[in-house]
């Protein structure tokens, strides 16, 4: 066995992992009394690992190992996210087709991440391409749909001419407005589209919102930014087309200035606007040539219609303009050019009055001839209502404009969930002639998919013998939907599955998913901050008003992992070769050392760059541990009568304390680097000739429980020689078995004693110190300092109103002074016996860094110059030489 004295971590890390599946060590079962829920977000299934997913299930992995050794019940579970383009792009370009290739990546990826040591419940795997999952995206989406949350429509969808896709708005990036995953500038189509409707969600969708303190703050403010809420108010204004009048209701954010309202424009694809361009050979070219609601100019054309301004009486012309959206508001708008930018323009290119209704308060003066004046302020030329304020103004006029309301607007959008892509969940609909679309009922899921076939189009449009079905209400021929639904449908309720993932009757059972949920940590990248987290939420929403669920969000804490950048600090990426594999590092230095040095890089939601010198240094670290461990006597028992053992017992105790903190608060990087000082002090001790082995060998025992969630085989290769119990991945985490609250104080005077007996040998230029004196100051001093702490403003005079300090004479009132100067700062010391016995205890430090003994002296031992150089907290230092 030549291994034993070196760190093998290949035969180490395959020999853990194959112990802790016989012994089944991660399985969780069914109902727990101490449940806790720690996820990542599941990956899809590109076949290959990046340093993003390492770090990603390290943060996990190390949090779901820390809670089971903490004595909870943990559901750590890992899944497929399979189905989507790139799987059919890859079978395209491999001539194979998407299942093949997706399961021979989720074999890979699976083997990575066994490799990689992670703790998952592999009973519980759930795979969305497989027809035992998304038969329940179909099941759910019949729910939703005899629930009203679910609508055909036909509507212009964004449409990728590269990828033959539907896009979602999301997924079309930047002003270019290209697609996000091929960068193809994306064009318009229309077609019939079905929706899952989140609109009917949004006021809970966003209020909910203040509720989730575990999320991180730019989170929650992109998911309000997303569903968009303005306030606002609904105005009439009555429209005269030759064919008669109509009120039409405009979407206003400011009613205040609606006596400005000096034209009024309508969307290119509005009822009216549509009639005017039948009437109009000017309006129809304009809104089938010329409007763009891109374009950078607001484009019209004046109608044959006008308007009554309800606030005026005065008649205004109408306009058909691009710049009024048709999915925004009402698409109708009062434009208002003194006060809005967009109308200003439009109005300066046609020639149209622009009018001063609200002024700044104060005295300033605004010329809105020349450019708006977009806030809020003072109602002018506003008739009864001159001198309000702009939100008086508001409220007043929707109380006397006939048919005014409040109102709210949304730029949240329904969720179209149509694909016409093959390698997804088939919409489980069928379209009759007599009968319309029809859902497929529930017994006859899965609609399972047809055999890929090669094509220019949609596969499933192609594959005939499928698509020719019964409709399940008449029986007569009927043709299957064959668009796919977006593979967010998958992962917005997949975390439930995992709650029961062979349920054959269910999508999930509803005990038991009230049992585990909500996830209590879920970790993930903070790409996915809007979509992905805003439909889970809208499923878990609509679950819940299901009755198949208790709870109405999902994740109760969510952590957003930062990136590992590469080592010249750029994302890394394959085109600039800054990319570390995985599989490398863990081959070369082991998946310890990458979990190791990817937690206690930086906290997890920071970004931080890759370093070899930091792996290395993470290797070194555990060869360490290793070796620390293997070289103690387990059985050594505790002998802590020593001041130095004491001192070395309570800074092991101390790290517990420490640690426990930063594991709760997912501070791995600090956790570790608390147990890094700790093995660096039981080195040092372990060095001296009179060292306590039981204390080293507590101390190992601790180091190596406290990093076992991040490290976990180098962990239990200590842990076996330490003689430990099983597994110390079913080890119970350590407590602290001193009292620790004095802590702080303790090693703040420790390290400045230190830090003082070093600039005195540094500043007397002194090279071999004979001995060291650590003088505390006298008892009174102590007695000083605590009235001094408790006086009310008058230091000096409560000090000194002490009998005892008055006797002392002009020692005490100079030292009252003294406080008093420092007051209110004034330290925290220790009272004198324990000072005492603080510095006693670390004495060892100094004499082992100088090698020179130490005395520590009561002041009283002491000559009379030194000792009246101590304060409390801070003992006066003579340095022997020679
Ligand atoms: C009159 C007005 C006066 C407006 C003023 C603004 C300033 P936000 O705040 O971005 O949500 N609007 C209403 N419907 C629209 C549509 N279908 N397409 C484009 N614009 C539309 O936008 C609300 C404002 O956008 C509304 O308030 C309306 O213009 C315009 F000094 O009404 B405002
Ligand atoms: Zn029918």
């Amino acid at each position: 066995m030549g291994g034993n004295d070196g760190y093998d971590h290949g035969e180490i890390e395959r020999r853990w992992q194959r112990e802790w599946d016989d012994a089944d060590v991660f399985r969780v079962p069914d109902d727990a009394d101490d449940p806790e829920y720690v996820l990542a977000m599941f990956p899809y299934t590109s076949g290959q690992l990046h340093m993003g997913h390492v770090r990603n299930y390290a943060i996990t992995d190390a949090l779901a190992r820390y809670r089971r050794m903490d004595g909870d019940e943990v559901l750590h579970p890992m899944g497929w996210d399979s189905f989507g383009l790139p799987a059919e792009n890859a079978a395209e370009e491999r001539d194979t087709n998407p299942r093949e290739w997706t399961e021979r990546c989720i074999e890979q990826m699976r083997d990575q991440f066994e490799a990689l040591g992670f703790g998952y419940d592999w009973e519980r795997e759930v795979t969305t391409c497989d027809p035992d999952y998304y038969r329940w995206n179909q099941w759910l989406f019949n729910e939703f749909r005899d629930a009203g949350l679910v609508e055909q429509q036909t509507a212009a969808v964004n449409w990728c001419p590269s990828c033959e896709t539907v896009l979602a708005d999301e997924q079309v990036e930047g002003e270019e407005e290209l697609c996000w995953r091929c960068d193809t500038p994306v064009t318009e189509r229309d077609l019939d589209q079905w929706f899952f409707e989140t609109t009917a969600y949004a006021d809970e969708l966003l209020d909910s919102i203040d509720d989730l303190d575990g999320w991180p703050t730019n989170v929650r403010d992109m998911q309000r930014n997303w569903i968009g809420r303005t306030d606002g108010a609904e105005v009439p204004f009555t429209l005269h087309a030759p064919d008669g009048d109509e009120d039409v209701v405009a979407f206003t954010t400011r009613l205040d200035t609606i006596h400005g309202a000096t034209f009024f424009a309508l969307a290119p694809d509005h009822p009216l606007a549509e009639a005017a361009a039948e009437r109009d050979d000017d309006v129809a070219h304009f809104v089938e040539h010329v409007a763009d609601p891109d374009g950078d100019e607001p484009q019209g054309v004046e109608t044959d219609i006008t308007a009554t301004n309800p606030a005026t009486g005065e008649e205004i012309p109408v306009f058909v303009a691009d710049f009024v959206l048709s999915d925004v508001g009402t698409g109708a708008l009062m434009a208002v050019p003194g006060h809005d930018e967009r109308d200003h323009a439009f109005a300066q290119s046609h020639d149209l009055p622009i009018e001063q209704v609200v002024a700044p308060e104060g005295d300033d003066e605004v010329d809105v001839q020349e450019e708006p004046y977009t806030e809020d302020g003072v109602l002018v030329n506003s008739g009864d209502y001159d001198g309000l304020t702009s939100e008086e103004g508001r409220e007043r006029l929707t109380e006397d404009i006939d048919g005014a309301e409040s109102a709210v607007q949304y730029q949240l959008r329904d969720w179209g969930i149509s694909r016409q892509r093959y390698w997804g969940t088939p919409i489980p609909v069928v379209h009759c002639e007599d009968c319309g679309p029809v859902s497929v009922p529930d017994e006859d899921l899965p609609v399972e998919l047809p055999e890929f076939v090669h094509t220019t189009g949609n596969p499933l449009d192609a594959a005939e013998e499928w698509k020719h079905t019964e409709c399940p209400e008449c029986g007569g021929p009927a043709v299957r939907e064959t668009d796919t639904m977006d593979t967010f449908v998958d992962s917005s309720w997949y975390f439930l599955r995992f709650t029961s993932p062979d349920l054959d009757d269910a999508p999930f059972d509803v005990e038991r998913a009230n049992d585990w949920m909500p996830v209590d940590e879920y970790v993930g990248g903070v790409e996915h901050a809007v979509m992905h987290l805003l439909y889970s939420r809208f499923f878990t929403k609509v679950l819940a008003d299901l009755d198949l669920l208790d709870h109405r969000e999902p994740f109760e804490s969510l952590t957003t992992q930062g990136m590992v950048l590469g080592e010249d600090g750029t994302k890394m990426s394959k085109s600039k070769g800054n990319g570390v594999s995985p599989e490398r590092i863990v081959e070369e230095y082991g998946a310890d050392t990458a979990r190791l040095f990817v937690l206690r890089a930086a906290r997890p939601d920071k970004d931080f760059p890759w370093s070899q010198e930091g792996v290395r240094s993470s290797n070194a670290f555990l060869e360490r541990l290793l070796r620390l461990a293997r070289g103690v006597d387990p059985d050594a028992a505790v002998d802590d009568a020593d001041p130095a053992a004491e001192y070395v017992a309570r800074e092991v105790a101390a790290t517990v304390d420490a640690a426990t903190e930063h594991y709760e608060a997912m501070e791995f990087n600090r956790a570790v680097q608390a147990v890094d000082e700790m093995v660096s002090l039981l080195v040092r001790y372990r060095g001296r000739e009179d060292a306590d082995p039981g204390v080293v060998a507590r101390g190992v025992e601790v180091a190596v429980k406290l990093l076992a969630p991040i490290a976990p085989h180098a962990c239990e290769e200590s842990w076996a020689a330490l003689d430990g119990d099983g597994f110390v991945t079913e080890a119970e985490w350590p407590t602290p078995d001193r009292d620790v609250s004095d802590h702080d104080r303790t090693s703040r005077l420790v390290e400045r004693t230190r830090e003082d007996v070093r600039d005195i040998v540094d500043t007397a230029g002194i090279e071999e110190p004979t001995g060291v004196d650590v003088v505390t100051a006298p008892e009174w001093m102590y007695d000083a300092l605590e009235i001094a702490r408790d006086a009310d403003g008058d230091v000096v005079g409560t000090v000194m109103g002490d009998e005892d300090l008055r006797q002392r004479g002009e020692d005490a009132a100079d030292y009252a002074k003294d406080l008093a100067a420092q007051a209110p700062a004034l330290p925290d010391a220790l009272p004198p016996e324990r000072e005492r016995a603080t510095l006693e205890r670390a004495a060892w430090l100094v004499e082992s860094e100088f090698d020179a003994p130490v005395r520590v002296l009561a002041a009283d031992e002491a000559d009379d110059d030194l000792a009246s150089k101590a304060e409390p907290g801070r003992p006066a230092i003579h340095v022997h030489e020679g």
